[in-house]
C-alpha cells in the first residue's frame, strides 16, 4: 500500500489565479482526458512527448560554467532551446543529429494560443517549444529567460506529472522568492513585468503520477524569434 501524500489530479473546474501583474495560474487547464477533440488532453500530450523526444531525443546540457544540468531537456518548432560551454542559444536543428527540431504538434500550438489569450495576451504564436524533464531530486536554479527576441511576448508553461514546487522571484536575484506548487495540468502565463522575473524550481520530490510516473515534465512555449 503506497500513501499518497499529495492530490496530483486536476480540479474538476479550471480557476485563475494572479501571481502577480501580468502572470496568471490557470490551475486544471490541461486535463486528464479529452471531452472533445485532441487538445487539451494530458493522455494524448504524453504521446506526443514520446513521439518527439523518439527523434529529439531528452539529454543533459551542460552550461557555460560547465555544469551539467540535473534537467534532461529537448525541444520542438522551428527553434529550439541549447546550451553548452559556448553559452545559451536558439538554434534551428538539433546538435545531436543535425535534423531540424521535430514540429510543434498543432494542438500544442492552439492550446497555448488559449492560455495566452486567457491571461490577455492575444495572438500568441510561439515558434519554440522547450521540453523539461525532472527525475526526483532534478532542480533548477534562479534564472532569467532572457534568450528570445522580443520580451514583449508571454512565455507559457505548462505542468504535466509529479507536482513541483516553483520559485517565484523578482526583478533581482536577491528577491526573495514566493514559493508556488505546481500541480499536473496546471499552465502558467508570464508576460509583461514578470517576463525578466527571477524564476526556478526546488528539487523534485520523489513519487509516482498515475500517468507519467517517477518525474515530470514541463513545457516552456516561446516566442525566439518571432
Ligand atoms: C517566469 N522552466 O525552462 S516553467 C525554463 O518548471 C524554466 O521547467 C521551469 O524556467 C520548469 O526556463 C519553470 C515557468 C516559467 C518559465 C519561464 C518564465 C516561469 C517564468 C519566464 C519569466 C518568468
Ligand atoms: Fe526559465
Amino acid at each position: 500500500m503506497t500513501l499518497n501524500l499529495f492530490d496530483d489530479t486536476a480540479p474538476d473546474e479550471p480557476s485563475t489565479r494572479q501571481l502577480a501583474p501580468g502572470a496568471l495560474l490557470l490551475r486544471g487547464f490541461v486535463q486528464g482526458e479529452s471531452d472533445g477533440g485532441n487538445e487539451g488532453s494530458s493522455t494524448a500530450m504524453l504521446a506526443d512527448i514520446e513521439a518527439i523526444t523518439s527523434q529529439a531525443p531528452f539529454r543533459h546540457l551542460v552550461t557555460p560554467g560547465g555544469f551539467t544540468m540535473s534537467v534532461a531537456m529537448s525541444n520542438c518548432g522551428q527553434l529550439g532551446w541549447v546550451s553548452s560551454r559556448r553559452g545559451y542559444r536558439y538554434v534551428s536543428a538539433d546538435p545531436i543529429s543535425g535534423n531540424p527540431w521535430p514540429c510543434m504538434p498543432a494542438s500544442w500550438l492552439a492550446l497555448a494560443s488559449r492560455a495566452a489569450t486567457a491571461a490577455g495576451y492575444p495572438g500568441f504564436v510561439p515558434d519554440a517549444c522547450l521540453i523539461n524533464q525532472y527525475a526526483p531530486g532534478s532542480k533548477m536554479s534562479l534564472h532569467q529567460d532572457r534568450d528570445e527576441h522580443d520580451l514583449s511576448q508571454p512565455i507559457v508553461s505548462l505542468s504535466l506529472g509529479l507536482p513541483a514546487v516553483f520559485l517565484f522571484g523578482g526583478l533581482k536575484r536577491s528577491d526573495k522568492p514566493q514559493r508556488v506548487p505546481l500541480q499536473h495540468g496546471d499552465v502558467v502565463v508570464w508576460g509583461g513585468p514578470t517576463r525578466l522575473a527571477f524564476h526556478g524550481v526546488m528539487p523534485l520530490e520523489e513519487g509516482e503520477h498515475a500517468l507519467l510516473g517517477r518525474r515530470r515534465i514541463n513545457l516552456t512555449f516561446r516566442c525566439a524569434s518571432c
